[in-house]
């Protein structure tokens, strides 16, 4: 909100709401960590939910589990102004990365009705489910399920401890069964806009308070599993070996080489039997790769495919590779990162134009039409640790430019028509992973 034309956010408030969350943490896990379907993480959606409603949001949970408050618009049907993030962590994750995206959007809510503004269109604030990849591997399981591409193929995933996502996602609050209640019809999002914090050191080392995000990048995720034979340790010669951690090593190495036009990471491996003196007889390593450049993303896949049967064949492991997902870089929709920007002045500050690396709900988001996201700074660009820190007055300055923003595109005619119309998604199609469209031709830059 312009400095002269409504109040700031109240950082006291603001502050409070940030320790409250933080308490919501598995005292038996490192770091911050609610992970998506656990009780801490329910329990703290109750919360969240509860200070929708007392913010004055109407509140629900729709089939995909997604936490949705929504303010009324003074013209009614209008195709609304969404915004939110999520609250789940990473394991060991941090107190920020999506969380104030959540407050921050309640805080807005707030800003609003305190200083008596009232909105054209209806103003939605959610916390989408489950933004984080969980067990199954599977990251943005809310805003998948809102733009139509959360699927039977997702929902029969089994993780490691024998559960189906379908089971998850009911006891979440979530209804898989009629999963289409979730999906948001053509025309219904004017635009989304999503504050989070940069994860990374662009803005610190820039000296500046406020990223404008042009785009997010492109992540395939994928899981190999290397299988030999369980052997004794002390019995069996080196060179008569199936060693399946040996094979699964080799391919975090061959991983590391081949992030020639991007980042690659290795991030789990999981060993069976899991003993100091038996061979290792099988092997999962979970791994992804990011970029914004498409075709490198093919690539990349198709050369780890390759090397994982050449160490397979090579090391006589029977080896399998599966696409647990694969999300193309999206662009943000330029009137929306116009419209962010001049906030960003508005407010005072000299924004800077930067790439997510972190994968984000708007992503998914963009597919239903226009997109943005504003960034602020992470002290020393740490992230997903519980390190992860952001300066109070740091958000709130984050949450100065989402209101900002939020009522500049209440009234700009910039989109032409109100929902999907400018970036040339279909809504609601369902759409296989590794076919999703962009929102516009290019790359992230
Ligand atoms: O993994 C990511 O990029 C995000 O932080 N979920
Ligand atoms: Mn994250
Ligand atoms: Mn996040």
């Amino acid at each position: 909100m312009s400095r002269d034309s409504g109040p700031a956010p109240d950082l006291g408030r603001v502050g409070h709401d940030l320790e409250v969350i933080s308490t919501y943490r598995d005292p038996d896990l490192l770091g911050w960590t609610r992970r998506v379907f656990s009780p801490i993480d329910m329990a703290a959606r109750a919360w969240v939910g509860e200070q929708m409603a007392a913010a004055g949001l109407t509140v629900e949970t729709d089939a995909g589990g997604n936490l949705i408050g929504r303010l009324r618009g003074t013209e009614g049907r209008r195709a609304a102004l969404v915004t939110g993030s999520h609250t789940d962590t990473v394991h060991g994750g941090g107190r920020f990365d999506g969380i104030i995206g959540v407050l921050g959007a309640i805080e807005v809510v707030r800003m609003l009705t305190e200083s008596g503004r009232e909105l054209r269109h209806d103003l939605v604030v959610v916390d989408f489910l489950g933004e984080e990849p969980n067990d199954f591997g599977l990251s943005c399981v809310g805003s998948r399920a809102i733009v139509g591409a959360l699927g039977p193929e997702h929902l029969d995933l089994v993780d490691p401890g024998g559960r189906r996502l379908r089971d998850l996602l009911a006891e979440a609050g979530g209804d898989p069964e009629n999963l289409a209640a979730a999906c948001w019809p053509q025309g219904a999002l004017r635009c989304f806009v999503e504050l989070h914090i940069e994860q990374g050191p662009r803005l610190e080392r820039a000296g500046a308070s406020i990223g404008v995000v042009s785009g997010i990048v492109g992540i395939h995720r994928f899981l190999s599993t290397f299988t030999g034979r369980p052997d004794h340790a002390g019995t069996t010669p080196m060179g008569e070996r199936r060693d399946a951690l040996l094979g699964a090593a080799e391919a975090a190495l061959r991983i590391e080489d081949l992030a020639t036009g991007g980042v690659a990471t290795a991030g789990r491996l999981d060993v069976r039997p899991g003993a100091h003196n038996v061979v290792p007889a099988e092997a999962d390593l979970w791994a992804e790769v990011r970029s914004d450049d498409t075709g490198w993303l093919g690539s990349f896949g198709r050369d780890v495919e390759v090397s994982v049967n050449e160490i397979g064949s090579r090391r006589s492991l029977a080896t399998s590779l599966s696409w647990v997902s694969r999300e193309d870089p999206v662009l943000a929709t330029s009137w929306v990162r116009d419209t962010v920007a001049r906030a960003a002045v508005e407010c005072g500050f000299e924004p800077v134009v930067l790439p997510s690396g972190a994968g984000h709900d708007a992503a998914h988001m963009a597919r239903l039409g226009p997109m943005g996201m504003i960034f602020v700074p992470s002290r020393d660009g740490r992230s997903h640790c519980p390190e992860e820190w952001t300066d109070l007055v740091q958000i709130g300055d984050g949450i100065s430019v989402l209101a900002e923003t939020l009522l500049a595109c209440d009234t700009l005619d910039e989109a032409g028509t109100d929902g999907a119309a400018d970036n040339g998604a279909r809504p609601c199609l369902r759409v296989g992973s590794g076919s999703r469209q962009r929102g516009e031709s290019g790359t992230v830059g």
